[in-house]
């Protein structure tokens, strides 16, 4: 043998021995393969000709259930039981949520009977009272000063009468008008030629960050599907990442629709893109959220400004200017609160948190000396939570 042919036969030998075993490995891979696929497939198939079998059945049924008697009849499908509605939590009252204002009260005013005449510790024991409860200088003045002049004039005689004055002189002074929220729909301006009609109302929800804007957005939406009002959410609030997602979970409990914008978006792209979805389905309300924050107070008003000129464009016409406040920070809300006023013209007050707080005389401080109706007031942080402002109820849960 020459060399030549040794090296052939060789590599042959080799080239054999090299290709049985990748033969058999290939070859038991395909196998196992198939048989994997043929395991996966058959399982398909077969659901897929159970789905058919039984959709022929179903079919067949409907159609010719004398000709096939064979096929047994699909059951008919009992009609789904109607989903258990979730239980209602108690309605939340002034009475059962006031505690805290009220304990602040009643041990002043517990002094004042207990006393059984009106003397200098009764107008003390009353201006500490107003003033702890956050009244205010001037309103506590206010009320003081009628007080006396009707002792004075023998009208109130004794300190139970005192008392109950005091309580008639608060409800007087918390009852103003306008502080019913605006009808959704009913003060719509006739088209102006050219124009869109105006269809869809817009409320914003402005204030400070964390005073409760987005809870309340979704207490009244919850409200107003309630009461068969479709709404829709615009989530204004585009700096914080979170405040979307919150939105979005009080529109699913609420059944309202929502419109989202991306994180750092311009907020009043959202709002105008809210009203505008709004005007094609039909929906006559859009509850507006927006930012308590941005890098600066500046930016902040500016903002609004604009999302408020937005939403007043046509078919959007703004109806009401909602400024929330936090009932716990007391006074000094009210400094934050005459910012908002100097940009957006604000048509009333919700005021949250009234259920965490002894607090409960800024109502007074705010219709006085913000010259704002109290429209609506947080008990609770449910869904339920929110009513509307009842001067009487509020001032008999104080006492
Ligand atoms: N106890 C009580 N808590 C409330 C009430 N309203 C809101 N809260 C709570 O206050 C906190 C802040 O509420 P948000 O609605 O997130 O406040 P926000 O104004 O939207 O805050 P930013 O988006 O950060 O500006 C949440 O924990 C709410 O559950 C209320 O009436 N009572
Ligand atoms: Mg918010």
């Amino acid at each position: 043998m020459d060399a030549a042919l040794v090296t052939a036969a060789s590599d042959a030998l080799i080239a054999v021995a090299v290709a049985v075993p990748v033969c058999l490995v290939a070859g038991g891979v395909a196998i196992a393969t198939r048989r994997r696929g043929r395991g996966t497939d058959g399982a398909a198939r077969s659901d897929g000709a159970d789905a058919e079998v039984a959709g022929a059945g179903r079919m067949t049924a409907v159609l010719t259930p004398r000709a096939t008697p064979e096929v047994a009849p699909a059951p008919t499908a009992e009609p789904a039981p109607p989903p258990t509605p979730e239980p209602e939590a108690e309605p939340a009252s002034y009475r059962g949520r006031l505690g805290k204002a009220r304990g602040l009260l009643s041990g002043y005013l517990g002094a004042v009977r207990a006393k059984g005449r009106i003397d200098a510790t009764t107008w003390d024991d009353l201006e500490e009272a107003l003033i702890r409860a956050d009244v205010g200088v001037g309103a506590t003045d206010a009320l003081l000063d009628d007080l006396r002049g009707r002792v004075k004039s023998g009208e109130i005689d004794g300190p139970d009468a005192l008392v109950e004055s005091l309580k008639g002189d608060l409800v007087a002074m918390l009852t103003t008008d306008g502080s019913g929220l605006a009808v959704v729909g009913a003060d719509r301006p006739g088209p102006v030629e050219g124009e869109t009609a105006r269809t869809v109302d817009v409320w914003l929800f402005v204030g400070v960050n964390g005073v409760g804007k987005t809870t309340t957005v979704g207490k009244v939406a919850t409200r107003l599907t309630r009461a068969g009002t479709p709404v829709l959410l615009a989530a204004g609030d585009t700096f914080r990442a979170a405040a979307g997602e919150q939105l979005s979970l009080w529109a699913e409990r609420s059944g309202a629709d929502i419109v989202r914008g991306a994180e750092g978006g311009d907020p009043s792209s959202v709002v105008f893109d809210a009203v505008q979805r709004a005007a094609a389905k039909g929906q006559p309300l859009v509850l507006a959220d927006t930012a308590g924050r941005l890098h600066n107070k500046v930016n902040l008003i500016e903002e609004l400004k604009k999302i408020r000129r937005v939403s007043d464009r046509p078919p959007g016409h703004v109806t009401e200017v909602l400024l929330v406040l936090d009932a716990t920070t007391g006074q000094n809300g009210l400094a934050q609160a005459k910012v908002f006023l100097d940009a957006v013209d604000v048509s009333g007050v919700v005021l949250t948190k009234l259920d965490g707080t002894a607090k409960g005389g800024i109502v007074v401080a705010i219709q006085r000396e913000l010259g704002l109706p109290v429209k609506l007031v947080g008990l609770g942080e449910g869904p339920g939570d929110l009513v509307d402002f009842d001067p009487e109820a509020f001032v008999d849960a104080l006492f």
